[in-house]
């Protein structure tokens, strides 16, 4: 087969990840929630330098969750529940000031997951929009109501001179790889549930254990 074609991102992987990151008793396994992140990451370059900047934080902590599942704890970086209960057993987590446990699992996590809210709200916003919805006003404002209030005013100014760099939606669709526009929009009524769930699972595991805003 051509390789090039074997190389084509298509989203549909990305959804395959995140399928697969859910267990069966809702527990979310960390390797396949990293590799839909790789997947995105992916899909983000293939749009242009422009986002780099994005695609370098999100490489950062893919790289960190990486390590963990590297290391000889990694019995313990199955899943985020397991994650979650061995770092705060062993105080890898910090509650109050940034200090050197900068690459916890945990508050590396909370990040990407902030993140994800920000997909479930732009794909929501790209499975219901008309062809001349403007891709860069669905993005940012998904960012506004996510992402952003996390974000100091420097890097808000920069996400948004980044979406104005984002392809139309008739172009957005095609590099998505999925096939007509029925069917990016069929993928993405898949897409957004099951996003949202991984999402809220993670949300109330978080707030359980008080971690939604580890510094
Ligand atoms: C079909 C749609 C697919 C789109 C794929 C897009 C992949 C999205 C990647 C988003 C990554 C966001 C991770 C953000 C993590 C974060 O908040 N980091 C900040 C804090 O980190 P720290 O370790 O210091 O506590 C960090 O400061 C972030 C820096 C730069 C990123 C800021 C802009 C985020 C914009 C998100 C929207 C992506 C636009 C993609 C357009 C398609």
């Amino acid at each position: 087969a051509d390789t090039s074609e074997e190389q084509k991102f298509s989203l549909r992987e990305v959804l395959d990840s995140f399928r697969a990151c859910l267990s069966e008793n809702k527990e979310i396994f960390i390797e396949d929630y990293i590799a839909g992140w790789r997947g995105l990451v992916r899909f983000l370059n293939s749009l242009g330098s422009v986002f780099s900047f994005i695609t370098k934080d999100a490489v950062a902590k893919i790289q960190i969750m990486g390590n963990h599942l590297k290391s000889e704890n990694r019995e313990h970086y199955v899943t985020f529940q397991s994650m979650v209960k061995y770092e705060l057993e062993n105080e890898q987590v910090e509650f109050h000031k940034r200090g050197n446990l900068y690459e916890s699992g945990c508050r590396t996590i909370l990040r990407l997951h902030r993140g994800l809210q920000w997909l479930q709200l732009f794909l929501d916003r790209l499975r219901t929009s008309t062809e001349d919805s403007k891709t860069s006003v669905m993005c940012s404002e998904a960012y506004n109501e996510s992402l952003a209030k996390y974000h100091p005013w420097i890097i808000r100014k920069a996400a948004g001179v980044a979406f104005c760099a984002l392809p139309g939606r008739p172009t957005f669709f095609e590099v998505m790889n999925v096939g007509t526009p029925e069917q990016v929009v069929a993928m993405l009524g898949e897409a957004v549930p099951l996003i949202a769930e991984v999402y809220n699972i993670t949300e109330e595991l978080y707030a359980q254990h008080n971690m939604l805003d580890l510094p």
